[in-house]
């Protein structure tokens, strides 16, 4: 059956609503198995937001490579903004359960019914289905994702980033995930946070999570033996960028963001050794997307 779903999805076609119902209760079924923090090793791709850019996601593919032949950890934000919300999750989810160890998704701050709402995956799932039972299926889904992902014990991964109430890796631990993106608290600031060039934590711009400095991701990395956070969230023009002395660092995996960003996406390549290189990538050559972005509002980006 997942054979099926995946054929099709990476055709670009849709599932069927019923067909999304059985393949989110076999994902609750294994996701619920999973810990807050999965455990990886290398190699291994490092990925950040997709936000419903499919055809990027099959360029992503074809220079990273097709899974099983190469490891990934994508680290949330698959949903809204682009138009194939619904086609790239439905795709990104088969692939976790059809290569439970070759595949890795975390949950970005967009993973939620809330901002689902504002941002198009909701209004995305209405216009495909003619009603919103898949958006109730996939956001009932989300919330079983995992947090974050350490790779090697060395590389601590999640999709935004820290938190002034998680200090060492045991709290998140402790958090019960298995709700709807809070507004505050350490699941929050895990989703929602930045890094920032000031000491100490700041109040964010964005409203939820916080701003973290040098100071706090050095002591995060010390405490917990760590060498490095990887994280996304936020656009770089390069589809990469340190912070923190190269202590932190930001991976975006949609290019061209928006269709109107003109950034390139970042793949991060970690060898069995835990080296690691990076690996741009422009946006993919002629889709019926580059037709369709001509007619979105202004207003909507
Ligand atoms: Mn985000």
């Amino acid at each position: 059956m997942i054979d099926e779903f995946i054929e099709k999805l990476f055709k670009c076609q849709c599932l069927t609503e019923e067909e999304v119902k059985q393949l989110c209760e076999m994902g609750k079924d294994i996701l619920s198995r999973e810990s807050n923090i999965v455990s990886l090793k290398s190699p291994i791709t490092v990925c950040g937001d997709i936000h419903g850019q499919f055809y990027d996601l099959m360029e992503l593919f074809k220079v990273g490579g097709m899974p099983p032949d190469t490891n990934y950890l994508f680290m949330g934000d698959f949903v809204d903004r682009g138009f194939h919300s619904v086609e790239t999750f439905s795709l990104m989810l088969c692939l976790r359960i059809k290569y439970p160890n070759r595949v890795t998704i975390l949950r970005g701050n967009h993973e939620s019914r809330q901002i689902t709402q504002v941002y198009g995956f909701y209004d995305e799932c209405v216009r495909k289905y003619g009603s919103s039972m898949v958006w109730k299926e996939f956001t009932d889904l989300f919330d079983y994702l995992p947090l974050a992902a350490i790779i090697n014990d060395s590389f601590f991964c999640c999709h935004g980033g820290l938190s002034p109430t998680v200090d060492t890796i045991d709290q998140i631990h402790k958090i019960n995930r298995v709700v709807e993106v809070p507004h505050e608290g350490s699941m929050c600031d895990l989703l929602w946070s930045d890094p920032d060039e000031r000491m100490g934590f700041g109040s964010s711009p964005r409203g939820a999570g916080f701003t973290f400095g040098k100071d706090v991701t050095t002591r995060f990395n010390k405490t917990n033996g760590l060498s490095m956070v990887c994280r996304a969230h936020q656009l770089a023009m390069n589809g990469y960028n340190y912070n923190h002395n190269k202590e932190c660092v930001t991976i975006f995996s949609a290019p061209n963001y928006c269709y109107r960003c003109g950034n390139m996406a970042t793949l991060m390549e970690m060898d069995d050794k835990g080296n690691y290189t990076f690996k741009q990538f422009m946006p993919a050559p002629e889709t019926e997307d580059k037709e369709n972005v001509k007619k979105i509002p202004d207003y909507f980006i």
